[in-house]
């Protein structure tokens, strides 16, 4: 088998990579270890920037998300018991949208299939090779075990934090920077009305909460919680119970409890790796790059990189230069560097470090009251959280 580009990894940045080169001419085959089903079930992100948006709907993928999709106008920070309104068009002049991760997912893997494209899901033993030579190439077992080789002229590694390609460079060649977090997030769905009409990220005593939503009837909440919480340790009361004391108040709308049709826990990492590229080796999304979900930003940081990743494609494919492709890394860390400050200071500022004290707390507070206080502030925050525009 051979292709131009092969891909490993159908999640947002495998995939909107697949169709941005398509749309180009130009022919990629994706190699997935999950299947379809996995892969378009796995709850994630919820957030998608403006810019995100912009290049869905200019791509052709942003029919049903301009349908389902809620168009959120700001968001509310909660501290000291209050909620506080962040006025995004009035502060930037630019909204977000409210549209799952996995409901992206199935919209790219829809157009692709539909365009002819080939995504071979249910792969195994996926390894790369030869990626510092002109011809490099992808070994897996098909859906049917049986043995492939998929020769490439380049490899974007879009296989996420967990993948092959990131480690099979050489020990060496690539630095990375990274935090820890010492504690992690409790995600659940639940059937059940909205609080609010807009996202509320909460600093309590008890720890930080986010409510976000899915659909007029699918609410999606954060619970701050141990890296090493066992969720049978949460039954739905006691995440009620919990989420109860951390987002209402008495300046907030009560909270409807509903049925919980998902649990899960989330660590919480910042990790970068420099440069992105080794030879004909590209990393993309989570393969290269990590934030914590506070700032809302990784899967909008996937599909940023991939759109500048295919337009070194296209420069290679029409003119034969390398010149954009080389220049890929230097081009896209910039923005990830920016999307890993936002996100580190908005987990550093709404969440409850166990070595904090009374001073370390009062300074959260006034750092909050500063932000939704002063306009400048509001409008630091409003621009990161609805993203630069894409380069
Ligand atoms: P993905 O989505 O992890 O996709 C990688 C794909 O590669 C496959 N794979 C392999 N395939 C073949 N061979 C192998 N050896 C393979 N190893 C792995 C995997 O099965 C998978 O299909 O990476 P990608 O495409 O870079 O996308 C990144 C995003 O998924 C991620 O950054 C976001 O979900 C992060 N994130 C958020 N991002 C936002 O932009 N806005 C948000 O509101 C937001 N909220 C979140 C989040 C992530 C969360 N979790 C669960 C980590 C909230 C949460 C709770
Ligand atoms: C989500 O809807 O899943 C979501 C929203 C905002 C975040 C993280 C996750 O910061």
């Amino acid at each position: 088998m051979h292709t131009q580009v092969g891909i490993v990894g159908a999640g947002p940045a495998g995939l909107v990579l697949s169709h941005l080169l398509a749309r180009a001419g130009i022919e990629s085959v994706i190699v997935e270890a999950r299947s379809r089903a996995y892969c378009e079930g796995r709850i994630r992100a919820g957030v998608l920037e403006h810019g995100t948006v912009d290049l869905l709907n200019e791509t052709g993928l942003g029919e049903r998300m301009r349908r389902e999709g809620l168009v959120h106008r700001g968001i509310y920070l909660r501290f000291d018991g209050r909620g506080h309104r962040i006025d995004f068009e009035d502060l930037t002049g630019k909204t977000i949208m409210v549209y799952g991760q996995h409901e992206v997912v199935k919209d790219v893997i829809a157009a692709r299939l539909a365009a002819g494209g080939t995504i071979l899901f249910e792969s195994s033993d996926v390894s790369i090779e030869r990626f510092d030579t002109a011809q490099p190439s992808i070994r897996f077992r098909d859906a049917r075990g049986d043995a492939q080789r998929l020769t490439c002229d380049f490899i974007a590694g879009c296989d996420g934090f967990h993948g092959v390609c990131r480690p099979t460079v050489p020990e060496g060649v690539l630095t990375f920077y990274d935090r820890v977090y010492p504690f992690a997030w409790l995600g659940i769905l639940a059937d059940a009305p909205p609080v609010c009409e807009e996202l509320i990220y909460s600093n309590t005593e008890r720890g930080f909460a986010l409510f976000s939503q899915r659909s007029p009837v699918v609410q999606r909440y954060y619970l701050q919680c141990t890296p090493d919480e066992d969720i049978n340790e949460w039954p739905d009361e006691r995440i009620w119970h919990e989420l109860q004391a951390r987002l209402v108040g008495d300046d907030a709308p009560q909270l409807v409890e509903g049925v919980i049709t998902q649990k899960g826990v989330t660590a919480m990492r910042s990790f970068v790796t420099e440069p992105m590229q080794y030879g004909r080796l590209f990393l993309a999304g989570d393969s290269a790059h990590i934030v914590p979900p506070t700032g809302a930003k990784g899967m909008n940081l996937a599909i940023a990189d991939v759109a500048a990743l295919a337009r070194g494609f296209v420069r290679y494919y029409r003119d034969g230069s390398l010149a954009t492709l080389d220049g890929y890394s230097a081009q896209v860390l910039g923005r990830v560097w920016k999307a890993e400050r936002f996100s580190w200071w908005m987990t550093s500022m709404l969440h409850r470090f166990e070595d904090q004290n009374r001073f370390d707390h009062k300074l959260q507070s006034a750092e909050l009251d500063y932000i939704t206080s002063s306009r400048a502030g509001a409008q630091s925050l409003a621009e990161n959280y609805v993203g630069f525009a894409m380069s």
